[in-house]
């Protein structure tokens, strides 16, 4: 072998290092997002969905009663209005009533029933409501009531309605109180078998029964954990959470993943199973707070509230199953409302982890995918019907503050430099000319 083809191997060699390590630093730098604005000028946006009615147009709850439908970026319309029946002070800031959820019924595109969860007052009592109306707004006088929950405090008020898999309705409910205000006698309701607060019912809203001489529009499924217990209350069908602020179910899987919110200690998420228990108050996250003589079903994930910055509310968020993002496929994306941080959490071999999903630097964007979510608190997060994620944001959390938004998360460009209206980015040329020069200084 002579000198010249072992200097040709060898300069192939580097060569080739050169690109797989360029490729390689490629694929990592380009794990982070970019943020696609849907909608702005929202007052405290507390869910999102994809309307079926083939306009595919965004229909997005505020906390004030106000269903908005957004297509194009643009306000189309009010799609519900129940600002008039719902309770919240105003002049309070973070006041956790209002409405906070809405749900599409299974076969909503025939059939428009559409549920609303919002905390109503009625004499001096407040009730975490939920109720079938119809979209048409006149149609709100028509409001048919299936609960109407006790509340104790303006904190934990919940709630989610979510449609499982199985066309029943799903309601997380918080546990109504408050220890911090001087209520722990009522956190231990979350435990009570006999109380709806901080559990996870589940509904059919197919059929309506009677019970005590009251019409219920709404029957229990003949699989409810509870359904033989005549000292539980039948739609039960998990129980033990604080406040169960959002949860969402893989539509692959099937599982339903909850982030419940922690009190002083610990944020954690679940994954939420018929007759589960998952410990408030005797537990928070993994940590005890009351000594007792029962196994619960632990979270699957805990995270700590830093020692000298207490503040932190987990947002259950999705299971990822779109297109966009090749490096998501399966991941549980969550975040944080005080953070403003969005993580993903990933299952290898049942031991969870998470990381944090950083923000792509602009130049990596699609030129209509570089809005700046910093300094935003995380009120919730949506899906489309095809699986895309969306993050509904504000900088300003008081109910009547429209500074809400709501970002789709974007995937970054696979090419680049990404130039935007005919201009280039310099210093990500640069790095290509280098890169370029000394691959092919290698190669010649
Ligand atoms: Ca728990």
């Amino acid at each position: 072998m002579n000198t010249r083809h072992v200097d040709d191997i060898w300069e192939h060699l580097v060569t080739y290092s050169v690109l797989v390590l360029g490729l390689i630093v490629q694929t990592v730098c380009i794990d982070c997002v970019c943020f696609t604005k849907i909608a702005d000028s929202l007052r405290n946006p507390v869910q999102l969905l994809q309307n079926r009615d083939g306009s595919e147009s965004f229909l997005i709850a505020q906390q004030n009663g106000m269903i908005v439908e957004y297509k194009d970026r643009r306000l189309l319309s009010t799609f519900i209005d129940i600002s008039g029946s719902l309770n919240y002070p105003q002049e309070e800031h973070m006041d956790e009533r209002g409405l906070l959820s809405f749900a599409l019924h299974p076969n909503y595109e025939s059939n428009g029933r559409v549920f609303v969860y919002y905390i109503r007052k009625i004499g001096d009592m407040e009730f975490a409501t939920i109720s079938e109306i119809s979209s048409a707004q006149e149609e709100f006088a028509r409001e048919k009531t299936l609960f109407a929950i006790e509340q104790f405090a303006s904190k934990r008020n919940g709630g989610q309605l979510m449609f499982g898999l199985d066309g029943y309705l799903y309601i997380s409910v918080g546990d109504g109180g408050t220890e911090m205000e001087g209520r722990n006698d009522l956190a231990v309701l979350a435990q009570d078998l006999t109380s709806l607060l901080g559990k996870i019912l589940r509904v059919d809203v197919d059929g309506i029964s009677v019970v005590d001489s009251h019409i219920r529009h709404y029957t229990v499924p003949p699989d409810n954990p509870y359904i033989n217990d005549t000292d539980k209350r039948p739609e039960i069908f998990a129980s033990g959470f604080r406040n169960a602020w959002r949860c969402s179910q893989d539509r692959e899987t099937g599982r339903i993943f909850c982030g419940d919110t922690g009190s002083l200690f610990e944020e954690e998420i679940d994954i939420v199973k018929a007759g589960g228990n998952y410990g408030w108050n005797f537990l928070e996250g993994n940590k005890v707070m009351q000594a007792e003589n029962q196994t619960f079903d632990a979270p699957i994930f805990t995270y700590p509230h830093p020692e000298d910055d207490p503040y932190r509310a987990v947002v259950g968020g999705y299971v990822y199953h779109g297109e966009d993002f090749d490096n998501w496929k399966g991941l549980y994306i969550y975040g944080d409302v005080m953070t403003g941080n969005i993580s993903k959490l990933e299952d290898k071999n049942g031991n969870y982890i998470s990381s944090d999903v950083v923000t792509c630097p602009e130049e990596k964007c699609p030129c209509h995918a570089r809005e700046d979510p910093i300094d935003k608190n995380i009120l919730s997060f949506g899906e489309d019907n095809k699986g895309e994620l969306y993050v509904l944001m504000t900088s300003n959390m008081h109910p009547d503050n429209p500074s809400g938004v709501v970002f789709k998360l974007t995937a970054p460009a696979s090419h680049m430099p990404v130039t935007c209206d005919g201009s280039v980015v310099i210093g990500t040329v640069m790095t290509y000319v280098i890169f370029l020069t000394i691959s092919l200084g290698y190669s010649f």
